[in-house]
This record gives C-alpha cells, structure tokens and sequence, in this order.
C-alpha cells in the first residue's frame, strides 16, 4: 500500500521490449498501453541476462525527466538468437525468388524454430513476380505439416490470410535481405517501415533493417527483424535428436530396416525409398544428409 503525501515507493509494472537501442528499451506497458524508456538495472548484467526484443518485463517507470529502469526479464516462452527475439510463437520465414532463396538456410531456421518451441511457416513473396517459387517450396517441405504462405507486398494478393493467421500470436518476420519482410509489415499493416532494394553488383538485399522492432497492432504483436545469410546449427545435439525434426522423416521411421535409422546411407531405408520414389524432395534430403554430418562432428567433439 502507498501512503499519500510521503515519497512512495513507486510501483513495478509489466510489459514487453518492443526495441533496445545501446543501454535504453522502449517497453509497452500492460496497464496504460504507453511507451517507457528504460535502462537495466546492473543486477540483469551480472545475472548474464541480455534483454530481447519481444521479452516480458517488470519495470519501474522513471518520474518526469528520468528514465525508469528494467526490473527483472520474466521467464521466456521461447527464444532465437538469430536474429535476437524472444517469445515469438510463430516464426514466419519469408522467402522470394529474388534474392535466390538459400534453402539450407531456410532448413536450418525451421530447425532452430522447432528447437526453440516456435511453430515455423514459410512465406514466398513477390508472386507478383510469377515464378512458381510457391509451387517449388511446397514440393519442398511436403510432409512437414509446414504452413507456406503465397503473397504479394507489392499486389496485396494474399496478404489477408497471412493477417488471418497471425491474429492472437505474436509473429516473427525473418529471413535474407531484400526477401521483402518490411514492405510485407507495411502491405499488412498500413505502416511505414523503411525497404530497400538490391545491391546490382552483388544481387544481394542491402541490409536495410537494422535491429529487431516489435509492433502492437490490431490485438496482435508483430516483429521485424534484419535479414541474415548465415546460421550455424545448434550446438552439439544427438544424431538421433537431429533426425526426430524432420517431421516427414519421422512420419516413414517405423518403416526403415534399422532401428533407429539416421535416413543417411542404411539399407532398407523407407526415407531414401521415398525420395526415390519422387514423393519426398531429393534436395532436401541432400541437405539434411549434409547437416547430418555436421551435427554428427559436433556431437563427437562435444567434451573437447
Ligand atoms: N516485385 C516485388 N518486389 C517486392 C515485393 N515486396 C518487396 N519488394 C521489393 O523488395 C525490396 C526489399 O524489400 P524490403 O522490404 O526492404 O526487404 P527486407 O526483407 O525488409 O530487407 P532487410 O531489411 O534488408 O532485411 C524492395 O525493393 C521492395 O520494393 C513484392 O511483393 N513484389
Ligand atoms: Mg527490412
Ligand atoms: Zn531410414
């Protein structure tokens, strides 16, 4: 209980990090819907907590001038490092025919996603373009289970069911520069975040987002983010582990010869059967064959 008139002890609100800038946050409170800005308190930085856009914290709001301070991060639902967000549950990866998509990317933010207890979607972009991009990716992830979008920033054509599916959550725009996922938040939402084009020279998106920004609208949170082009896997993880998030691959498990079966190079595998069969994606196995790898060196060499 405060007592009027004394110098009260000012109370702690909730909210969540829309955007971090150096020390300050601007956090969207609960209780009043207005913006703070606030620096962590050195408490958080011995406790090796870095604030996350899209966190949820208690905070002391500062009085006229002062900034307030950030009290404490409240246990996250889940959590990305590329790019930096926290409780995202959805993470829409947005994909274009320009830039070319890097597939082994996408895989391994689906992966990542899953890991993270974030449900992944995909997003092919600039259909105005007419490339059969979205016909590709659903041949790609079929079997998955995989939401994949087909839309158009530019046109408009499909961005009402990408709305519908991101109302009541909170959604993560990700992916390479230049995919489109500023001019997407704008087609979506009437804002007006800035884009940018494509260098000529490198054929690649000219990085114009330069840190992850959360937006409240329309009783939905929504995050841009900057594009990226490299993603290292998780640290060491099981062979087996790995394999479990395929769906595709799991779904076909109890039919390979060997128990368990890494879908790799073991006879009598019902994966590699499949793909032969043209039902499941050749590249894509391809690439998972080769992260397999990968994951297998890292789990071999993960006392050293
Ligand atoms: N043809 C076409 N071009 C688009 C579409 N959406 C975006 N673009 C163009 O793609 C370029 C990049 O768009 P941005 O929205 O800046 O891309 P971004 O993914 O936010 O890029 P970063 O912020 O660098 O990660 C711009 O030149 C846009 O005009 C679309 O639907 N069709
Ligand atoms: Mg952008
Ligand atoms: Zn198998």
């Amino acid at each position: 209980m405060s007592v009027r008139g004394a110098s009260p002890r000012r109370e702690c609100m909730e909210g969540s990090i829309l955007r971090g800038i150096g020390s300050f946050y601007t956090v969207l409170c609960d209780e009043d819907g207005r913006e703070y800005t606030l620096r962590a308190q050195k408490k958080l930085r011995h406790q090796k907590l870095t604030p996350m856009v899209g966190d949820r914290v208690r905070f002391t709001p500062g009085q006229g001038e002062e900034d307030g301070w950030l009290e404490e991060i409240l246990p996250r639902r889940s959590m990305l490092v590329r790019p930096s967000v926290a409780n995202v549950d959805m993470l829409m990866l947005v994909v274009a025919s320009v830039p070319a998509p890097d597939l082994l990317l996408c895989d391994k933010l689906i992966l990542r996603a899953t890991q993270g207890s974030m449900t992944p979607a995909i997003c092919v972009n600039k259909i105005d373009l007419g490339d059969g991009l979205a016909q590709q990716i659903e041949a790609e992830y079929a079997g998955t289970q995989l939401r994949v979008f087909s839309v158009s920033a530019h046109t408009g054509e499909g961005v009402g069911v990408l709305r519908e599916a991101m109302r009541g959550r909170v959604t993560c725009l990700a992916g390479q520069s230049a995919v489109g996922k500023s001019s997407l938040l704008n087609a979506l939402f009437g804002l007006s975040l800035e884009t940018g084009g494509l260098s000529r020279k490198t054929e690649r998106g000219r990085h114009t987002t330069r840190r992850a920004e959360m937006m409240a609208l329309d009783g939905m949170f929504v995050l841009d983010t900057p594009g990226f082009s490299l993603l290292e896997l998780e640290d060491a993880i099981e062979p087996e582990a790995f394999a479990q998030l395929y769906p595709e691959y799991n779904a076909l498990a109890g039919a390979c010869r060997f128990q368990p079966c890494l879908h790799d190079r073991e006879p009598g595998c019902a994966v590699h059967a499949a793909v032969d069969r043209g039902e499941l994606s050749a590249a894509r196995w391809a690439r998972y064959r080769e992260l397999l790898g990968e994951v297998r060196e890292k789990w071999k060499g993960r006392y050293i």
